[in-house]
Protein backbone atom coordinates (compact mmCIF):
# COMPACT_ATOMS: atom_id res chain seq x y z
CA UNK A 1 0.00 0.00 0.00
CA UNK A 2 1.26 3.48 -0.91
CA UNK A 3 -0.28 5.27 1.53
CA UNK A 4 -0.23 8.78 -0.39
CA UNK A 5 -3.25 7.20 -2.79
CA UNK A 6 -5.31 8.05 -0.10
CA UNK A 7 -7.10 11.58 0.03
CA UNK A 8 -8.75 12.21 3.48
CA UNK A 9 -12.54 13.37 3.18
CA UNK A 10 -11.55 16.83 4.25
CA UNK A 11 -9.09 17.36 1.13
CA UNK A 12 -11.64 15.63 -1.08
CA UNK A 13 -14.62 17.66 -0.05
CA UNK A 14 -12.29 21.05 -0.30
CA UNK A 15 -11.92 19.68 -4.09
CA UNK A 16 -8.45 19.36 -3.53
CA UNK A 17 -6.40 16.36 -5.40
CA UNK A 18 -2.74 14.62 -4.70
CA UNK A 19 -1.03 16.76 -7.15
CA UNK A 20 -1.95 20.18 -5.85
CA UNK A 21 -0.97 18.81 -2.49
CA UNK A 22 2.27 17.61 -3.67
CA UNK A 23 2.52 21.18 -4.87
CA UNK A 24 1.15 22.59 -1.38
CA UNK A 25 2.54 20.65 1.30
CA UNK A 26 5.67 18.51 -0.36
CA UNK A 27 3.27 14.91 -0.46
CA UNK A 28 5.29 12.19 -1.49
CA UNK A 29 5.12 8.31 -2.55
CA UNK A 30 6.01 6.22 0.55
CA UNK A 31 5.69 2.62 1.82
CA UNK A 32 3.28 3.07 4.79
CA UNK A 33 3.46 -1.03 4.81
CA UNK A 34 6.87 -0.72 6.00
CA UNK A 35 5.71 1.68 8.67
CA UNK A 36 5.37 0.55 12.51
CA UNK A 37 3.17 3.73 12.75
CA UNK A 38 1.55 5.00 9.90
CA UNK A 39 0.09 8.56 9.84
CA UNK A 40 -2.09 9.27 6.94
CA UNK A 41 -2.55 13.18 7.73
CA UNK A 42 -3.72 15.95 9.72
CA UNK A 43 -6.84 15.44 11.68
CA UNK A 44 -7.63 18.14 13.54
CA UNK A 45 -6.00 21.19 15.57
CA UNK A 46 -8.05 21.39 18.90
CA UNK A 47 -7.28 24.86 20.84
CA UNK A 48 -8.38 26.10 23.96
CA UNK A 49 -9.13 29.79 24.19
CA UNK A 50 -10.87 31.98 26.32
CA UNK A 51 -13.68 32.44 24.56
CA UNK A 52 -14.37 30.49 22.10
CA UNK A 53 -17.71 31.95 20.76
CA UNK A 54 -15.44 35.00 19.58
CA UNK A 55 -12.75 32.70 18.66
CA UNK A 56 -14.91 30.95 16.15
CA UNK A 57 -16.09 34.12 14.43
CA UNK A 58 -12.37 35.57 14.14
CA UNK A 59 -11.45 32.36 12.18
CA UNK A 60 -14.37 33.02 9.98
CA UNK A 61 -14.90 36.83 9.55
CA UNK A 62 -11.15 37.07 9.00
CA UNK A 63 -9.32 33.60 8.22
CA UNK A 64 -12.53 32.85 5.87
CA UNK A 65 -13.43 29.56 7.63
CA UNK A 66 -16.24 27.45 7.43
CA UNK A 67 -18.18 26.80 10.38
CA UNK A 68 -19.05 22.96 9.99
CA UNK A 69 -19.53 21.37 13.61
CA UNK A 70 -20.78 22.23 17.00
CA UNK A 71 -21.00 20.96 20.49
CA UNK A 72 -22.13 22.82 23.63
CA UNK A 73 -24.84 22.89 26.61
CA UNK A 74 -27.77 23.24 23.38
CA UNK A 75 -26.48 19.45 22.47
CA UNK A 76 -25.90 18.21 25.76
CA UNK A 77 -22.00 19.64 26.65
CA UNK A 78 -22.57 21.30 29.85
CA UNK A 79 -18.83 21.77 30.09
CA UNK A 80 -17.59 23.94 26.97
CA UNK A 81 -18.46 25.16 23.66
CA UNK A 82 -16.88 23.07 20.82
CA UNK A 83 -16.52 25.46 17.56
CA UNK A 84 -15.20 23.05 14.60
CA UNK A 85 -13.81 25.10 11.64
CA UNK A 86 -12.68 23.84 8.42
CA UNK A 87 -10.52 25.75 5.43
CA UNK A 88 -9.26 23.10 2.43
CA UNK A 89 -7.98 20.16 4.64
CA UNK A 90 -7.54 21.65 7.87
CA UNK A 91 -9.71 21.45 10.33
CA UNK A 92 -10.29 23.44 13.73
CA UNK A 93 -11.51 22.98 17.14
CA UNK A 94 -11.64 25.51 19.53
CA UNK A 95 -12.67 24.88 22.81
CA UNK A 96 -13.84 27.57 25.03
CA UNK A 97 -15.17 26.47 29.50
CA UNK A 98 -18.78 26.85 29.93
CA UNK A 99 -18.43 25.37 33.61
CA UNK A 100 -15.47 27.55 35.58
CA UNK A 101 -14.41 23.69 36.59
CA UNK A 102 -13.85 22.60 33.21
CA UNK A 103 -10.68 21.58 32.39
CA UNK A 104 -10.19 23.67 28.99
CA UNK A 105 -10.57 26.43 31.91
CA UNK A 106 -7.86 25.27 33.48
CA UNK A 107 -6.09 24.89 30.48
CA UNK A 108 -6.62 28.47 29.87
CA UNK A 109 -5.79 29.87 32.97
CA UNK A 110 -2.13 27.94 32.73
CA UNK A 111 -1.61 28.79 29.56
CA UNK A 112 -3.67 31.14 27.38
CA UNK A 113 -4.96 30.51 24.20
CA UNK A 114 -3.03 27.52 22.88
CA UNK A 115 -3.51 24.18 21.34
CA UNK A 116 -3.86 21.73 23.17
CA UNK A 117 -4.52 18.46 20.75
CA UNK A 118 -2.48 18.04 17.47
CA UNK A 119 -4.96 14.91 15.74
CA UNK A 120 -3.38 13.15 13.37
CA UNK A 121 -5.33 10.78 11.16
CA UNK A 122 -4.05 6.51 11.23
CA UNK A 123 -5.29 3.95 9.39
CA UNK A 124 -5.08 1.42 12.16
CA UNK A 125 -5.13 3.46 15.84
CA UNK A 126 -4.79 -0.15 17.93
CA UNK A 127 -1.58 -0.79 16.10
CA UNK A 128 -0.19 2.68 16.59
CA UNK A 129 -0.98 2.49 19.92
CA UNK A 130 0.33 -0.65 21.08
CA UNK A 131 3.65 0.20 19.01
CA UNK A 132 4.23 3.71 20.69
CA UNK A 133 3.62 2.04 24.06
CA UNK A 134 5.92 -0.57 23.46
CA UNK A 135 8.42 2.63 22.76
CA UNK A 136 7.92 3.70 25.85
CA UNK A 137 5.04 6.62 25.04
CA UNK A 138 2.69 8.00 27.38
CA UNK A 139 -1.12 6.66 26.52
CA UNK A 140 -3.49 9.24 28.03
CA UNK A 141 -6.78 7.35 26.20
CA UNK A 142 -6.74 3.76 25.50
CA UNK A 143 -8.29 2.98 22.13
CA UNK A 144 -12.21 2.87 22.03
CA UNK A 145 -15.26 3.70 19.79
CA UNK A 146 -17.43 6.54 19.66
CA UNK A 147 -20.78 5.79 18.13
CA UNK A 148 -23.84 7.44 16.29
CA UNK A 149 -26.07 7.83 14.01
CA UNK A 150 -23.70 8.36 11.63
CA UNK A 151 -20.97 5.47 12.42
CA UNK A 152 -18.32 4.95 14.50
CA UNK A 153 -14.57 6.72 15.13
CA UNK A 154 -11.62 4.94 16.90
CA UNK A 155 -10.09 7.00 18.90
CA UNK A 156 -6.83 7.13 21.19
CA UNK A 157 -4.17 9.53 22.90
CA UNK A 158 -0.41 9.51 23.65
CA UNK A 159 0.94 12.89 24.92
CA UNK A 160 3.77 14.70 23.63
CA UNK A 161 5.56 17.88 24.37
CA UNK A 162 4.19 19.93 27.34
CA UNK A 163 0.64 19.74 27.84
CA UNK A 164 0.22 18.86 24.12
CA UNK A 165 -1.68 15.48 22.78
CA UNK A 166 -1.85 13.74 19.80
CA UNK A 167 -5.36 12.31 19.25
CA UNK A 168 -5.11 9.35 16.98
CA UNK A 169 -8.06 8.74 15.17
CA UNK A 170 -9.80 6.57 12.46
CA UNK A 171 -12.75 8.30 10.81
CA UNK A 172 -13.10 5.12 7.87
CA UNK A 173 -16.34 3.87 9.60
CA UNK A 174 -17.90 7.47 10.06
CA UNK A 175 -19.86 10.12 7.76
CA UNK A 176 -20.91 12.42 10.29
CA UNK A 177 -19.90 16.48 10.47
CA UNK A 178 -16.91 15.61 13.19
CA UNK A 179 -17.45 13.12 16.34
CA UNK A 180 -20.27 11.82 17.74
CA UNK A 181 -21.90 14.46 20.32
CA UNK A 182 -21.60 16.66 17.69
CA UNK A 183 -24.27 18.69 15.10
CA UNK A 184 -23.43 20.19 11.68
CA UNK A 185 -23.57 23.76 12.13
CA UNK A 186 -23.01 26.11 9.46
CA UNK A 187 -21.88 30.06 9.75
CA UNK A 188 -24.68 32.20 10.25
CA UNK A 189 -23.11 35.22 8.53
CA UNK A 190 -22.82 35.98 4.98
CA UNK A 191 -19.78 36.87 3.90
CA UNK A 192 -18.88 40.36 2.06
CA UNK A 193 -19.45 40.69 -1.43
CA UNK A 194 -16.55 39.88 -2.97
CA UNK A 195 -14.96 38.07 0.05
CA UNK A 196 -12.34 35.60 -1.40
CA UNK A 197 -13.55 32.16 -0.45
CA UNK A 198 -10.56 30.34 0.85
CA UNK A 199 -7.24 31.67 1.98
CA UNK A 200 -5.49 28.78 3.17
CA UNK A 201 -6.23 25.09 2.09
CA UNK A 202 -3.86 22.96 3.65
CA UNK A 203 -1.70 22.91 7.13
CA UNK A 204 2.36 22.06 6.14
CA UNK A 205 3.27 22.08 9.49
CA UNK A 206 3.13 22.25 13.15
CA UNK A 207 6.52 23.81 15.37
CA UNK A 208 6.15 22.75 19.16
CA UNK A 209 8.61 24.90 21.37
CA UNK A 210 10.68 22.57 23.93
CA UNK A 211 12.69 23.43 26.93
CA UNK A 212 16.31 23.69 26.79
CA UNK A 213 18.35 20.58 26.12
CA UNK A 214 15.34 18.75 24.93
CA UNK A 215 14.88 19.46 21.47
CA UNK A 216 16.92 15.90 20.70
CA UNK A 217 14.68 13.74 22.91
CA UNK A 218 11.88 15.45 21.33
CA UNK A 219 13.04 14.92 17.84
CA UNK A 220 14.08 10.70 18.69
CA UNK A 221 10.15 10.22 20.67
CA UNK A 222 9.08 10.94 17.13
CA UNK A 223 11.44 8.66 15.66
CA UNK A 224 10.85 5.97 17.65
CA UNK A 225 6.88 6.39 18.60
CA UNK A 226 6.01 7.16 15.59
CA UNK A 227 8.71 6.53 13.24
CA UNK A 228 8.69 9.77 11.88
CA UNK A 229 12.26 11.05 10.10
CA UNK A 230 14.43 14.04 10.35
CA UNK A 231 14.44 16.26 7.83
CA UNK A 232 17.37 17.99 5.66
CA UNK A 233 16.65 21.23 7.37
CA UNK A 234 18.19 22.22 10.89
CA UNK A 235 19.19 24.87 12.91
CA UNK A 236 22.87 23.83 14.65
CA UNK A 237 24.88 25.58 17.33
CA UNK A 238 27.17 27.51 14.77
CA UNK A 239 23.71 29.19 13.81
CA UNK A 240 21.96 29.78 16.74
CA UNK A 241 24.91 31.69 18.71
CA UNK A 242 25.12 34.03 15.60
CA UNK A 243 21.75 35.25 15.54
CA UNK A 244 18.78 32.94 15.92
CA UNK A 245 18.95 31.97 19.28
CA UNK A 246 17.18 28.67 19.03
CA UNK A 247 17.97 25.74 17.74
CA UNK A 248 15.91 23.72 15.69
CA UNK A 249 15.09 20.30 13.83
CA UNK A 250 12.14 18.70 11.93
CA UNK A 251 10.87 15.85 11.84
CA UNK A 252 8.53 14.43 9.09
CA UNK A 253 5.99 11.10 8.66
CA UNK A 254 5.95 8.60 5.44
CA UNK A 255 4.39 10.91 3.41
CA UNK A 256 5.63 14.18 4.05
CA UNK A 257 1.55 15.37 4.85
CA UNK A 258 2.80 15.99 8.99
CA UNK A 259 5.99 17.89 9.53
CA UNK A 260 7.28 19.15 13.35
CA UNK A 261 9.84 21.17 13.24
CA UNK A 262 11.27 21.21 17.12
CA UNK A 263 12.81 24.46 18.70
CA UNK A 264 14.79 24.86 22.04
CA UNK A 265 16.65 27.84 23.27
CA UNK A 266 19.65 28.66 22.38
CA UNK A 267 22.52 30.70 25.09
CA UNK A 268 22.52 33.56 22.59
CA UNK A 269 23.61 37.09 24.05
CA UNK A 270 19.88 38.32 24.53
CA UNK A 271 17.10 36.20 25.98
CA UNK A 272 15.69 33.62 23.09
CA UNK A 273 12.51 33.92 21.62
CA UNK A 274 11.75 30.46 22.50
CA UNK A 275 12.08 31.42 26.30
CA UNK A 276 9.91 34.42 26.11
CA UNK A 277 7.11 31.42 24.69
CA UNK A 278 8.40 28.84 27.41
CA UNK A 279 7.61 31.43 30.32
CA UNK A 280 4.32 32.86 29.14
CA UNK A 281 2.83 29.56 27.94
CA UNK A 282 4.32 28.23 31.35
CA UNK A 283 5.97 25.40 29.30
CA UNK A 284 6.54 23.47 26.14
CA UNK A 285 3.62 23.83 23.53
CA UNK A 286 3.14 24.46 19.89
CA UNK A 287 4.26 27.65 18.54
CA UNK A 288 3.39 28.30 15.25
CA UNK A 289 0.87 26.59 12.62
CA UNK A 290 2.13 27.27 8.74
CA UNK A 291 -0.80 27.65 6.32
CA UNK A 292 -0.59 26.58 3.28
CA UNK A 293 -1.96 29.10 0.41
CA UNK A 294 -1.55 28.92 -3.57
CA UNK A 295 -1.99 32.78 -3.91
CA UNK A 296 -0.22 34.21 -0.74
CA UNK A 297 -0.16 37.78 -2.18
CA UNK A 298 -3.98 37.63 -2.02
CA UNK A 299 -3.87 35.84 0.91
CA UNK A 300 -2.04 38.23 2.77
CA UNK A 301 -3.70 41.33 1.25
CA UNK A 302 -7.22 39.92 2.47
CA UNK A 303 -5.82 39.48 6.02
CA UNK A 304 -4.19 42.39 6.60
CA UNK A 305 -7.50 44.51 5.19
CA UNK A 306 -9.21 42.30 8.08
CA UNK A 307 -6.86 43.99 10.90
CA UNK A 308 -4.28 40.99 10.63
CA UNK A 309 -0.41 42.14 11.71
CA UNK A 310 2.25 40.47 9.96
CA UNK A 311 6.17 40.63 10.81
CA UNK A 312 7.88 43.53 8.72
CA UNK A 313 10.48 43.13 6.89
CA UNK A 314 13.20 45.81 5.97
CA UNK A 315 13.87 47.09 2.89
CA UNK A 316 17.64 46.10 2.96
CA UNK A 317 16.42 42.52 2.83
CA UNK A 318 14.81 42.99 -0.82
CA UNK A 319 17.79 45.12 -1.74
CA UNK A 320 20.65 42.33 -0.95
CA UNK A 321 22.55 41.64 -4.29
CA UNK A 322 23.24 38.35 -2.65
CA UNK A 323 19.94 37.40 -1.94
CA UNK A 324 18.31 38.84 -5.30
CA UNK A 325 20.90 36.42 -6.73
CA UNK A 326 20.22 33.29 -4.85
CA UNK A 327 16.64 33.95 -5.41
CA UNK A 328 16.62 34.09 -9.13
CA UNK A 329 13.55 34.47 -11.09
CA UNK A 330 10.02 33.96 -8.49
CA UNK A 331 6.47 34.11 -10.25
CA UNK A 332 6.07 38.00 -8.92
CA UNK A 333 8.10 40.72 -9.44
CA UNK A 334 10.29 41.33 -5.97
CA UNK A 335 9.09 44.38 -5.84
CA UNK A 336 5.32 42.95 -5.55
CA UNK A 337 6.83 40.91 -2.60
CA UNK A 338 8.79 43.82 -1.33
CA UNK A 339 5.38 45.98 -0.61
CA UNK A 340 3.59 42.83 1.39
CA UNK A 341 7.02 42.04 3.76
CA UNK A 342 6.78 37.82 1.92
CA UNK A 343 10.41 36.09 2.31
CA UNK A 344 11.43 33.94 -0.61
CA UNK A 345 14.27 31.06 -0.02
CA UNK A 346 15.49 29.12 -2.59
CA UNK A 347 17.19 25.37 -2.13
CA UNK A 348 18.11 22.89 -4.67
CA UNK A 349 14.22 21.41 -5.08
CA UNK A 350 12.90 24.76 -5.80
CA UNK A 351 11.39 27.95 -3.66
CA UNK A 352 9.15 29.18 -1.44
CA UNK A 353 7.47 32.33 -0.45
CA UNK A 354 6.60 32.59 3.43
CA UNK A 355 5.38 35.43 5.47
CA UNK A 356 4.63 34.76 9.81
CA UNK A 357 2.04 37.10 11.93
CA UNK A 358 2.69 38.36 14.83
CA UNK A 359 1.10 36.11 18.15
CA UNK A 360 -2.60 35.75 17.66
CA UNK A 361 -3.50 35.66 20.94
CA UNK A 362 -2.64 37.68 24.31
CA UNK A 363 0.68 36.15 25.41
CA UNK A 364 3.50 36.11 23.33
CA UNK A 365 3.30 32.97 22.32
CA UNK A 366 0.70 31.40 19.04
CA UNK A 367 1.37 32.56 15.71
CA UNK A 368 0.70 31.60 12.18
CA UNK A 369 3.20 31.50 9.01
CA UNK A 370 1.67 31.58 5.77
CA UNK A 371 3.70 29.61 2.85
CA UNK A 372 3.20 29.09 -1.01
CA UNK A 373 5.69 26.35 -2.10
CA UNK A 374 7.08 26.22 -5.18
CA UNK A 375 9.14 22.91 -5.05
CA UNK A 376 11.18 23.74 -2.11
CA UNK A 377 10.54 21.14 0.73
CA UNK A 378 12.81 23.37 3.11
CA UNK A 379 10.84 25.70 5.81
CA UNK A 380 12.81 29.33 4.81
CA UNK A 381 16.04 28.80 6.36
CA UNK A 382 17.67 31.19 3.92
CA UNK A 383 15.40 33.96 5.85
CA UNK A 384 16.44 32.89 9.00
CA UNK A 385 18.61 35.96 10.16
CA UNK A 386 16.11 38.46 8.44
CA UNK A 387 13.15 36.47 10.05
CA UNK A 388 14.50 36.32 13.36
CA UNK A 389 15.76 39.65 13.15
CA UNK A 390 12.33 40.69 12.99
CA UNK A 391 10.93 38.76 15.65
CA UNK A 392 13.10 40.32 18.17
CA UNK A 393 12.05 43.81 17.29
CA UNK A 394 8.99 42.46 18.47
CA UNK A 395 9.97 41.10 21.42
CA UNK A 396 12.18 44.22 22.22
CA UNK A 397 8.88 46.59 21.73
CA UNK A 398 7.11 44.07 24.14
CA UNK A 399 10.02 44.44 26.76
CA UNK A 400 10.78 41.25 26.99
CA UNK A 401 14.32 40.82 25.89
O1 LIG B 1 9.07 26.33 10.86
C1 LIG B 1 10.17 26.77 10.66
O2 LIG B 1 11.18 26.16 10.96
C2 LIG B 1 10.32 28.12 10.00
C3 LIG B 1 11.30 28.99 10.70
O3 LIG B 1 10.44 30.90 15.84
C4 LIG B 1 10.97 29.42 12.06
O4 LIG B 1 9.09 28.70 9.87
C5 LIG B 1 11.55 28.80 13.14
C6 LIG B 1 11.37 29.29 14.40
C7 LIG B 1 10.58 30.40 14.61
C8 LIG B 1 9.98 31.02 13.54
C9 LIG B 1 10.16 30.49 12.27
FE1 LIG C 1 7.51 27.43 9.96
Amino acid sequence: MTIHETLTDEERLADLDLDQLHRLVGLVEYDAARDPFPVSGWDAIVWAVGNATQSAHYFQSVWGMNLVAYSGPTTGNRDHHSYVLSSGGVRFVLQGAVDPDSAIAEHHRRHGDGVTDIALAVPDVDRAIAHARAQGARVISEPHDVTDEHGTVRLAAIATYGDTRHTLVDRSRYTGPYLPGYVAKASTFVPREGAPKRIFQALDHVVGNVELGHMDEWVDFYRRVMGFTNMAEFVGDDIATDYSALMSKVVSNGNHRVKFPLNEPALAKKRSQIDEYLDFYRGPGAQHLALATGDILRAVDVLRAEGVEFLATPAAYYEDPELRARIGEVRVPIEELQSRGILVDRDEDGYLLQIFTKPIVDRPTVFFELIERHGSLGFGKGNFKALFEAIEREQEARGNF
